[in-house]
């Protein structure tokens, strides 16, 4: 089973490897000149959903697995993956080229990181001034070309094959789509979404592009990051940008100002509140083990306040990933022993395991992810107030705590085993995507 992965992408200097260590332990290379990012490198950041614990009276009793939960606010963990920076012309080459989108097979959702700034142009090189409103048209475009090249430079030979073997469109796109982490239902949807209706046979490049237009929305669905509003220029172009796409895909960030709290936090100068304009120091907690701060770490304070916090209320970064995981629709669900203990089969702990669930995913197909032996061995399900659920239900914020029956004791560590970071969607999952 795989996880979910979202992936930061943008050209270089962008901040992309700052963002995945803003947000997450892992300490990539982060540099001012294009191209420190070569090989891609991952990580896990935790975004906060409402526990079910607060609801049940569970708060003191809940024992996440992964993550953490405080006071009813749960920490689900999902995988950030970072890779190089993608110039104009990548798909032909530019940069470093495939390679680079090659890593996104493994993406199911994408970041797209913009430096809002204007301090660095399309190559990723210093400068100032630079209008950074078209890389998110460019970078959506170098995608598009990279798919639809490897299906044009093929195309006569597709369509002989489709012909020859009576498939049905879906299935001819699939082969050639699978290669991205494409499922048929995927492929299904892309089509529909294209409303392209004609036999393939038929088509032009037009349509063909049409078509890889439609899969990269059902493909990658996709977050602008305006990062680096801590500069001076970002407000004129965040205004530009914000006109020009809205704000429904759209979130501000800084991810310097991120790395910064996060480190003074854990060095034990001030009490950060992730995801919120919430600062203390010595002087606000006088009674706590929070160090004296200079006044040099004082002033530096103040400006993320005055530059970031105090004026769009937090830092973002926890926004892109709570957008990425809103957009990819996905659905927190707690397999849980007991109705009303929420203990899982060791009767440890209390709502343990929290898994990420496709959009559309089924009660059984749930069963599955926790573990083969529920699906196998399965009788039924129940959920809050022993209410009885279908197997062919689908899972929602309404049933997600669920308790499967089976007709055989299963081993004491399966139920909750989900997969390593408690994620259960993934492509390779039995869920819809
Ligand atoms: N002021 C400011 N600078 C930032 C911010 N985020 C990143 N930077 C700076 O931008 C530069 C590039 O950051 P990286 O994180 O290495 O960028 P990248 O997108 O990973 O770059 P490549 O690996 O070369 O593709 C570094 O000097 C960072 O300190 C931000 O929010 N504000
Ligand atoms: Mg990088």
């Amino acid at each position: 089973m795989k996880d979910v992965v979202i992936a930061c992408v943008g050209k270089p200097s962008a901040g992309k490897s700052s963002f995945l260590n803003a947000v997450t332990d892992a300490s990539a290379k982060v540099g001012n000149y294009p191209f420190t990012t070569i090989k891609p490198n991952n990580g896990i950041a935790y975004f906060p959903i409402e526990c079910p614990c607060k609801r049940f009276g569970k708060t003191k009793l809940c024992a996440p697995r992964y993550g953490r939960c405080i006071e009813g606010k749960r920490f689900v963990p999902i995988q950030i993956l970072d890779v190089a920076g993608l110039v104009p012309g990548a798909s032909e080459g530019q940069g470093l080229g495939n390679q680079f989108l090659d890593d996104l097979r493994h993406a199911n959702a994408l970041i797209h990181v913009v430096d809002v700034s204007g301090t660095t142009d399309a190559n990723g090189k210093e400068t100032i001034g630079y209008d950074p409103i078209g890389d998110i048209e460019w970078l959506r475009s170098e995608i598009h070309s990279w798919i639809y090249g490897n299906l044009d430079k093929r195309w006569s030979q597709i369509v002989r094959r489709h012909i020859a073997i009576k498939a049905s469109t879906a299935e001819t796109m699939h082969t050639q789509l699978s290669g991205y982490g494409a499922t048929l239902l995927l492929v299904q949807r892309s089509l529909d979404r294209s409303g392209v209706k004609e036999s393939m046979d038929t088509w032009d490049k037009e349509t063909v592009r049409k078509v890889v237009d439609a899969f990269l929305d059902e493909r990658f669905p996709t977050v602008i990051a305006l990062n680096k509003i801590d500069l001076p220029d970002s407000d004129k172009n965040i205004s530009k940008i914000m006109r020009k796409y809205g704000q429904s895909k759209v979130v501000l960030t800084s991810a310097l100002a991120e790395t910064f709290l996060r480190k003074l936090a854990k060095q034990k100068f001030i009490v950060y509140d992730e995801g919120t304009d919430n600062v203390q120091t010595k002087e606000d907690l006088p009674d706590s083990d929070l160090k004296f701060l200079d006044e040099k770490l004082q002033n530096r304070i103040e400006k993320v306040q005055d530059l970031v916090l105090y004026r769009y209320g937090s830092t973002g970064v926890q926004d892109v990933i709570l957008k990425a995981v809103e957009v990819l629709g996905l659905v927190p669900a707690f397999p849980v022993k007991s109705l009303t203990t929420f203990a899982n089969a060791n009767g440890k702990g209390v709502f343990r395991d929290c898994v990420l669930l496709w959009p559309g995913t089924t009660v059984l197909e749930f069963a599955d992810i926790v573990h083969p032996e529920i699906a196998k061995h399965y009788l039924g399900a129940e959920t809050i107030g022993n209410r009885k659920i279908g197997e062919d239900d689908i899972i929602t914020l309404e049933n997600n705590i669920i308790c499967f029956k089976t007709s055989q004791a299963t081993h004491s560590s399966v139920a909750g085993t989900a997969s390593a970071s408690g994620s259960g969607a993934g492509q390779g999952g039995p869920s819809k995507k």
